[in-house]
């Protein structure tokens, strides 16, 4: 993680980062999807009010990981992703592991929105925040968006409140149904390949979907070592296919725990075990 990319991040409470993904990697996430369009259901997180309701919901897939082969392979490839890891170990400290399961959002034109939501600063929340101390970066849960398709200004989509991981008042409801002040919501444009990275407390939500090509965005989320976000579809156990797995993605797969515990290095393949890491 860069100088700039630093900078961007504790500033906005998100991070844009360009042609993360292959075309290669995109085009077998797509095709995995294309090859299970039959396991897409209606998005069960459907909260969508004011402006942000539309005529039908968003689509939903997950399991992923767990499809059969090869479909499960681009997705377990992404777990430990080498790109990915430096932006973890900076935001996290060395110790992170994924929170949920991971899912992809579709979206046809008309599709609705989401309610913005994230916890700003205005509470301390101990499983969505960010501060800032000593030289480091620390935070709670965030959110790793994959664009599988384009997404160009005004098509909807993921949106989030710049700098408002840093709020202090909590946001009035009138904007978190974007109601007013829309000016102050920006819907990230990306290209197929480019993941932005979230902070749970930046406050962010879905647009509805006004373009006629359809949306693919994947979420994977992250915590660090210590937090577990969501209770029922990701448990804090091991998958039974983890022997498939590589170290480093086994140790992503782990509970949440401080003592021991397998910390991924920079490099993507070390994966050492110290006693104990702060
Ligand atoms: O990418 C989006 O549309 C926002 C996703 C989101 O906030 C959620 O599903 O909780």
């Amino acid at each position: 993680m860069n100088t700039r990319e630093k900078f961007l991040y504790d500033l906005q409470g998100f991070l844009l980062v360009k042609d993360f993904l292959t075309a290669e990697e995109v085009k077998a996430l797509n095709d995995a999807f294309d090859a299970n369009w039959d396991k897409r259901i209606d998005d069960p997180n459907s909260h969508a009010a004011g402006k942000l309701v539309g005529d039908h919901p968003r689509g939903h897939f997950s399991g992923m990981l767990a499809w059969e082969k090869p479909w499960h392979q681009p997705f377990r490839n992404l777990l430990a992703h080498p790109k990915l890891i430096p932006y973890l170990n900076t935001m996290f400290g060395r110790g992170w592991k994924m929170d949920h399961s991971p899912f992809m959002l579709t979206s046809t034109a008309g599709a609705e929105g989401l309610r913005l939501h994230g916890s700003t600063s205005h509470l301390f929340d101990g499983s969505q925040y960010y501060t800032y101390a000593n030289g480091q970066m620390r935070c709670g849960m965030i959110v790793c968006q994959f664009q599988l398709g384009d997404v160009n200004t005004g098509d909807g989509g993921l949106c989030v409140i710049p700098g408002s991981h840093k709020a202090n008042f909590a946001c009035p409801e009138e904007i978190l149904i974007y109601e007013q002040n829309q000016e102050i919501v920006y819907n990230i444009p990306c290209k197929a390949g480019d993941m932005v990275i979230f902070n749970e407390a930046t406050i962010h939500g879905t647009l509805p979907w006004t373009a006629k090509h359809e949306r693919r965005s994947l979420l994977y989320r992250y915590s660090p070592k210590y937090l577990h976000f969501a209770g029922g579809s990701y448990t804090t156990s091991q998958p039974e296919w983890v022997s498939e797995l590589t170290e480093a993605q086994q140790a992503v797969l782990e509970p949440p725990y401080i003592y021991n515990r397998p910390l991924v290095e920079d490099d993507g393949i070390a994966v050492v075990r110290p006693r104990r890491e702060r």
